[in-house]
């Protein structure tokens, strides 16, 4: 078969496990997407926009390790490059590609639609290369082929986003076939001479420490090292705990595991624990505002063992070519036993409050749709948490074993859940729950993307908190800018079916109601469910209302005299 350029590309994407990419069609990607159709080893799913496209190509990656969307230029492009940004923070692999100019376009001195007006049309791959770790202009289709595996390359090594731009008149011409994909894929090794350095300084660093403690960021999920935490805090026997951003990174049923650590709204007796600890193995954590309650506090300022996606550093010094997870399995084999912390932890008696069930004719609270939701998470749940109060009420969730969370707290931006749900849904195995708690003002940026769950027939459960406004923002800032426009969310469904769709939509306003309609919910399999949560616009977690006054002291610190 002769290759073309979106031929190589959709074997490529066929060969590193992008079954499905994400599209919005224009007409500098028609022939792309024609090509990479009749390849017919990747699907089209399409989206209603391109925020929405980026972001779901975001949430597939959550399921899958990797993905892709295609879309038109500079119109489609710059929506789609808010969600890449996302992708970059949450480091989520995302390969970017737009349609771009037709080569005899390019400086000709033509101004061409869909741009600024200009004639110089770089100014799209200039503005990628910012939220991207590789990006790529393909004006040529001989060297396409490099072009497309260097990015791909990229994007699996650094577990970030990726851009391609394919000028409109190339996707079909014809190019080499791909070769082995194992050298676009393969991993760097770890350096041998670093690893035992650095291992040991860390046992070095270890050894008259008193109360060790492990602590589980994002970063561990993208390089793989979730079983290895499991093994090094097996052999160091002390207390384990998760940032919110990574709830459900390490199982929450193992023995080793005591919560959250969130600074002042870390679950019960966990600050503590973690805050006298001298010895802090910080596992792919990133600390920023959010995460240190407005810097209340910051554990990074103790000395501490950083372990980053590729470097190590500890006792002063900062090994470099070392591997999260090569790290961590070779400290689980030299480590000495210290229990210390989880006794002291155990011994605290602290644990999670138990939510008591309310009855079942009052008016829905916060607390009983969250203890509702507890009660349906089941092994194969992945429960996604938009940002706002939802944050709050997933992460005091206790997980069974195989439970999932999916939150977005570095780029943060309302209405990422919808999209990023759908595409996690797309991609998720078919036994999977796929279940989301998302604010009233986040679905407004991003609604329409349930029509796609509908026409996909995803039978994704959506919990729309109707707590009439910016009830996180009210914590931290309060103005009439906090209020929005009521919509009749459960009644958007009927819209979105038109006369073919399967999908759902109820209102639960007491906790009777809201367990008729979750048993709706899940006996629906051929489309989406809504269900519209009717709150009180005061009512939200107390772990709200504390981290919003922390973090609202935090920005609005006076500038410093010089
Ligand atoms: C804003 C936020 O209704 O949730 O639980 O009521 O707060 P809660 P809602 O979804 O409201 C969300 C709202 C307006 N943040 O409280 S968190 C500012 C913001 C953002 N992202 C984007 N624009 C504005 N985070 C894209
Ligand atoms: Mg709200």
């Amino acid at each position: 078969m002769q290759y073309t350029v979106g031929r190589y590309l959709a074997e490529r994407f066929a060969q590193i496990g992008i079954e499905h990419h994400f599209a919005v069609a224009g007409d500098y990607n028609l022939i792309l997407l024609d090509e990479l159709l009749e390849g017919g080893r990747t699907k089209q799913v399409y989206c209603s926009n391109e925020l929405n496209c980026g972001f779901a190509a975001e949430g597939y990656a959550r399921a899958r390790g990797i993905a892709a969307a295609i879309v038109t230029f500079n119109v489609g492009a710059f929506s789609a490059l808010n969600a890449i940004g996302g992708a970059n923070a949450e480091n989520l692999p995302v390969i970017l590609v737009s349609g771009a100019p037709n080569t005899n376009d390019l400086g000709s001195g033509r101004i061409l639609h869909h741009t600024i007006g200009t004639p110089d049309y770089s100014y799209q791959l200039e503005i990628a290369k910012y939220l991207t770790c590789a990006a790529e202009s393909i004006i040529d289709p001989q060297q396409a082929p490099a072009q497309i595996d260097r990015v791909i390359r990229m994007a699996v090594l650094h577990k970030k986003p990726v851009y391609l731009e394919i000028a409109c008149n190339l996707s079909n011409a014809p190019c080499a076939a791909p070769g082995p994909i194992e050298g676009v894929i393969e991993e760097v090794p770890t350096n041998h001479k670093a690893l035992s350095d650095a291992v040991d300084a860390a046992v070095a660093f270890l050894k008259n420490k008193k109360k060790p403690t492990l602590l589980i960021g994002t970063r561990i999920r993208s390089v793989k090292g979730e079983e290895a935490a499991v093994k090094l805090s097996d052999s160091l026997g002390c207390a384990v705990a998760t940032m919110a951003s990574s709830k459900s990174y390490f199982p929450e049923s193992n023995p080793h595991y005591i919560g959250t650590y969130w600074g002042e709204v870390s679950d019960p007796g966990v600050q503590k624990v973690f805050d006298t600890s001298d010895a802090m193995i910080c596992l792919g954590t990133v600390f920023n505002d959010y995460s240190t309650s407005g810097w209340t506090s910051e554990p990074y300022k103790k000395e501490i063992i950083q372990v980053h996606p590729w470097h190590v550093e500890v006792g002063g010094k900062s090994f470099s070519g070392v591997h999260l997870r090569d790290f961590v399995l070779a400290l689980a084999e030299k480590v000495t036993k210290n229990s210390k912390a989880l006794e002291e932890f155990k011994a605290s008696g602290a644990k999670r409050p138990e939510i008591k069930a309310a009855n079942p004719s009052d008016a829905l609270t916060c607390a009983e749709l969250s203890r509702q939701i507890q009660g349906m998470l089941n092994p194969h749940s992945t429960l996604f948490l938009e940002t706002g109060d939802s944050w709050f009420h997933g992460v005091a969730m206790t997980l069974p074993k195989g439970a999932r969370v999916e939150s977005e707290m570095q780029w943060g931006h309302i209405g990422w859940s919808v999209p990023s749900v759908f595409g996690y849904a797309v991609g998720a195995a078919p036994q999977r729950q796929v279940i989301a708690m998302i604010g009233d003002g986040s679905f407004q940026l991003t609604a329409q993307e349930v029509a796609q769950m509908i026409r996909n027939n995803l039978p994704v459960i959506i919990f729309l908190l109707n707590n009439n406004g910016y009830t996180i923002e009210v914590k931290i800032h309060d103005g009439p800018y906090n209020r929005i426009k009521n919509w009749d969310y459960a009644g958007i469904i009927a819209a979105f079916n038109a006369q073919d769709g399967e999908g759902k939509g109820l209102k639960a306003g007491t906790g009777k109601e809201l367990e008729e309609a979750i048993k709706i919910a899940v006996a629906n399999k051929k489309g989406p469910t809504l269900i519209e949560c009717a709150l009180d616009s005061e009512d939200c977690a107390t772990t709200l209302v504390k981290w919003g006054k922390l973090v609202a002291k935090a920005n609005s610190r006076p500038r410093k005299a010089d």
